[in-house]
């Protein structure tokens, strides 16, 4: 299944929302040819459902990414937004709180229109959508204020002018795109997607993976078919989960500045969503040739923190590390088939990290498990079977027990689309 890649035009130097609404052309790759169509904003559904199905909450949590990533893509280019996010060596205290005060709302501004798309479309999920921010934000003046979407641009507005101390200019542009009407043509391969229900499901939501990479915003170092850092890492990640099993069974990835066209001096997005429910796996992930022989084959990728000494272990057994930012980046490109493997020996990621890109790789049929629980089966059985890998996955509803992190990947995990690479990996670091 897949080999149908959404691919948006970003509207990244085409002209951007001002202070007034007005209507983009987003054109979708369906195949080998390009069609544009037209569907309402989230925010103007006058269609309020008391339930849904699996289909229309993967199209509004991929019609949602991309409204999100041009959020990311227009802080980034608007001037008037962009100064607020650049650094500046040598800033006084008050400046650099208040920068960073900036790049946490734009994270936050992106998680509280999800919670208003999500509550609007599907009530019955409104109190389920988790995210890495707290809506609560204290401005420079020390006032606590809680970011949320208004149901009026205006309102939206004045209450973002609160958290960027009077700023009125850049609050009305946040607020234009979070309240804009946007053309968008779902990919048609969701309508596949049979009737799920989702009154069990419960959401995570990462605004901005990556944001270091983000704020510094270099165009990107590539190894291979892997970008190591820069821009192309960031991503805007929604996992949806079962509140019961507490499993993933869908997710969206949108990529807000996968590829950078040269000569409109633009960067174009890409989404990727699958869905893995019982029998059910669908994505629209390019089917990549699996384990089969190519670089790949032996390729992990690992944050640049991760343990020298796993590491050395790993390279002496012929595998080829790689290093590269971002954690929903690096799992998405195991979904993907650039490389067999992502491993966190540490507990370095947080449940809103993993939550999406694991469900694209249940739906590729592969998954994402506890790396120091696997590591201790493997010592002690030589072996892990699929009920025991079925075990092992990291789920989402539940938080850590005290006295650690809540919501905290403790465990490290290991990622992977074929489980045969597990062994492999497992017989070189417990030697
Ligand atoms: C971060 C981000 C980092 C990652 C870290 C995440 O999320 O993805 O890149 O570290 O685990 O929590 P590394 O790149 O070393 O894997 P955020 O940018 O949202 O804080
Ligand atoms: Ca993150």
């Amino acid at each position: 299944m897949g080999g149908v890649v959404g691919l948006w035009e970003g509207a990244v130097g085409n002209g951007y929302p001002g202070t007034h609404r007005h209507h983009r052309h987003i054109y979708v790759k369906v195949g080998a040819s390009f069609v544009c169509g037209r569907s309402s904003s989230y925010l103007h559904s006058r269609e309020k459902r008391v339930s849904g199905n699996m289909a229309e909450l993967i199209k509004t949590l991929l019609s949602f990414s991309e409204q999100a990533g041009e959020i990311a893509r227009a802080v980034r280019q608007e001037p008037q937004l962009f100064s607020l996010l650049v650094e500046e060596k040598g800033e006084e205290e008050k400046n650099q709180r208040f920068t960073h005060d900036f790049k946490t709302l734009a994270d936050v501004l992106i998680q509280e229109a999800l919670r208003y798309c999500v509550a609007q479309a599907f009530p019955v999920l409104s109190e389920h959508v988790r995210g890495e921010e707290s809506a609560e934000f204290t401005n420079t003046l020390g006032e606590t204020i809680t970011v949320m979407v208004c149901p009026t641009q205006q309102e939206t507005a004045q209450l973002l002018a609160k958290v960027l101390n009077d700023n009125k200019e850049a609050a009305e542009i946040l607020a234009t795109l979070v309240h804009s009407d946007f053309k968008w043509q779902p990919d048609l391969e969701i309508d596949k997607i049979p009737s799920l229900p989702i009154d069990n499901l419960g959401i995570w939501i990462d605004p901005i993976d990556s944001t270091g990479e983000y704020v510094k915003g270099d165009m990107g170092v590539t190894l291979g078919n892997i970008t190591q850092r820069g821009l192309p890492c960031v991503t805007v990640l929604i996992g949806v989960y079962d509140r019961t099993s507490g499993l993933p069974v869908g997710g969206v990835i949108n990529q807000p500045f996968a590829e950078y066209n040269h000569e409109k001096k633009s960067w174009q997005g890409k989404a990727y969503w699958g869905v893995s429910w019982n029998s059910t796996r669908i994505h629209n992930l390019p089917s990549a040739p699996r384990l089969s022989g190519n670089e790949s084959e032996m390729a992990v990728v690992v944050s640049s923190s991760e343990d020298k000494k796993l590491l050395g272990q790993l390279t002496a057994s012929g595998f080829k590390v790689i290093f590269a930012t971002g954690a929903g980046y690096k799992i998405l490109a195991v979904a993907l088939g650039l490389c067999a493997a992502c491993l966190s020996s540490k507990g370095s990621t947080f449940r809103w990290d993993t939550a999406a890109p694991h469900a694209l790789l249940e739906a590729e049929g592969g998954g994402l498990v506890d790396y120091k629980k696997l590591y201790h089966l493997y010592s002690e059985q030589k072996d892990v079977g699929a009920d025991a890998l079925r075990e092992l996955q990291i789920r989402y509803y539940e938080p850590n027990p005290p006295p650690g992190q809540k919501w905290n990947n403790a465990g490290g995990f290991v990622a992977y689309q074929d489980s045969s690479i597990l062994p492999r990996i497992l017989a070189c670091l417990a030697q």
